[in-house]
């Protein structure tokens, strides 16, 4: 079976032949970044990257139409990397995509699935693209063939990583890259917005999904792999259990349709659209 068999495409433009599949494209992606710390805005123009952060492939019509979304506070050096490894990585899997970064305030300790949920909705605002990539802004995906588009079911992308001695931590583990459709996104009413603090929120979209009656998909660990970059772990939050074992009975009303925030600043910077948010 084919990797492309269960991915649902989209195309957005219908003249020119479609991409090809890049079914050769099983390698591991190399990229020099020794520009990584050039001016972005030389390297995004050279990329012919959209002011915003959104590229398509001129040569063909891309088969997938995907928004990824980075939760962030404070990791500028993380950002540089990701941004510039990203785009190169992207434009070699010829999709259209566009790069969201949601930007938490420092009132409150930083909360994963509130940002995902934010930046879903602030998306969807704009363009309403049929995929979503929740992506954490450490981890980098090694093989060209881990395409960033959706399966017919949710799928755990970052299964293989680095700091877990690519191996995955637990079986039901969720966490670092996941795809979604946006209708099944809206089915699940999102992520939680009630886990501030480190852990848990992953697990409980795990189980937002399977309460819905959708199961969630892998590819391979040789696929799936991804690099990170290094930093402190966060404090683990004390509640975080609580939360996940009340998870099946408040998921219909804690999630999108629960939300709440203000956007401090909205800006559409070389490599992608940064949100800044007040929660
Ligand atoms: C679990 C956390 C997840 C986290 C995962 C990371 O324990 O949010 O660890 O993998 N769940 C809870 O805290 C409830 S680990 O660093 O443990 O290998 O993503």
């Amino acid at each position: 079976e084919q990797i492309t068999d269960n991915l649902v495409s989209f195309r957005i433009e219908q003249v020119g032949k479609l991409c090809p599949y890049n079914e050769d494209n099983d390698t591991e992606f190399q990229l020099l970044l020794s520009n990584v710390n050039n001016e972005d805005k030389v390297w995004a123009s050279n990329l012919n990257i959209s002011e915003g952060g959104e590229w398509h492939p001129f040569k063909c019509s891309a088969r997938y139409s995907v928004a990824v979304v980075i939760p962030y506070r404070n990791r500028a050096n993380h950002l540089k990397i990701f941004m510039y490894y990203i785009h190169h990585f992207l434009q070699k899997q010829n999709i259209h995509y566009k790069i969201f970064v949601i930007e938490q305030d420092e009132k409150r300790d930083f909360n994963r699935g509130l940002l995902f949920n934010i930046g879903f909705s602030e998306v969807i605002k704009e363009k309403r693209f049929p995929c979503f990539i929740f992506h954490d802004v450490d981890l980098l995906p090694v093989n060209l063939k881990n395409i960033y588009a959706c399966s017919k079911y949710p799928r755990h992308m970052a299964v293989a990583i680095e700091k877990y001695g690519y191996k995955v931590p637990y079986d039901r583990y969720f966490g670092g890259v996941t795809s979604i459709l946006t209708d099944q996104f809206l089915l699940v009413n999102g992520f939680s917005n009630k886990f501030y603090g480190w852990g848990g929120e992953d697990d409980d979209f795990f189980n937002r999904i399977r309460n819905s009656g959708l199961q969630v998909v892998r590819f391979g660990t040789r696929i799936s792999k991804y690099n990170s970059l290094f930093h402190e772990e966060g404090k683990p939050s004390p509640d975080r259990y609580n939360k996940l074992y009340r998870g099946h009975e408040t998921y219909h009303i804690d999630g999108l349709n629960s939300l709440e925030y203000s956007i401090k600043k909205k800006i559409n910077a070389n490599t992608h659209v940064r949100i800044v948010v007040e929660i």
